[in-house]
């Protein structure tokens, strides 16, 4: 793999929620990149040039410069901390409160929403449709709960906590979870579309089918 040492490139897939947050950070920010196509469903993250570059052989995965940063949530600190600390905080209450949404995405939102759209899209092996459903319904319910009486996740101000969370959110329906249904949750998701970084995420059956059966990049 080639290095970038003046450049930003996202090491991407097109339907990757994960991918999406990047991509929605850096539109807030407003800093040029590069992306470079993942077959993430035909196991590219499993190859031995990918792997050296994360061992978690998963994507999203970031090259700034001389720093090569892996996991969503890592480079979405990485980012607010270098180029605008506002999407984060300075203080230790503050931090802390982003970090308990950060964790909520990274487990809650990826074993619930996630799992159930990935089978949903592509009924990959090796997912319980059952318990990422049970587990999706209980994160809808969580954000109900605690959007009631707030517009955002945490800091009375859109932070890397609300990006974090959005993506699996906000394409609930393809996993099948009634997100209609919960009016505080979508009404947080109609604020953070109209952040100037918004971009939707794609993912339909047809197009997962596509990339499975193709090398195809991007159409
Ligand atoms: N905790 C990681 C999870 C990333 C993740 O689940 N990436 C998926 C694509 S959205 C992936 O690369 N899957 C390939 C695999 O796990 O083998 C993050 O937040 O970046």
């Amino acid at each position: 793999m080639t290095d970038h040492p003046q450049t930003r490139v996202l090491y991407d897939h097109p339907m990757s929620g994960n991918c999406q947050k990047i991509h929605m950070m850096l539109a807030c920010l407003d800093l040029p990149y590069e992306t470079i196509f993942v077959d993430v469903l035909n196991g590219a993250t499993k190859e031995r040039a990918f792997t050296r570059m994360n061992p978690m052989q998963q994507i999203p995965v970031l090259r700034d410069g001389a720093q090569t940063i892996c996991d969503s949530q890592a480079i979405l600190v990485y980012l607010a901390a270098k180029y605008d600390p506002d999407w984060a905080d300075r203080t230790p209450i503050g931090m802390a409160k982003i970090a308990e949404w950060l964790s909520f995405a990274a487990k809650e939102v990826s074993n619930g929403p996630q799992m159930a759209r990935l089978w949903h899209l592509t009924k990959e092996d090796g997912i319980d449709i059952g318990k990422a459903t049970a587990s999706g319904l209980k994160v809808l319910a969580q954000l109900q709960a605690h959007l009631a009486d707030r517009d955002w996740l945490c800091l009375d101000r859109p932070t890397i906590a609300d990006i974090a969370v959005f993506p699996y959110i906000a394409t609930a329906r393809d996993g099948e979870l009634p997100l209609d249904e919960y009016p505080a949750v979508c009404a947080w998701l109609r604020r953070i579309r109209d952040l100037p970084g918004y971009r939707p995420l794609k993912g339909t059956r047809e197009m997962a089918e596509k990339y499975k059966n193709s090398k195809e990049a991007y159409e």
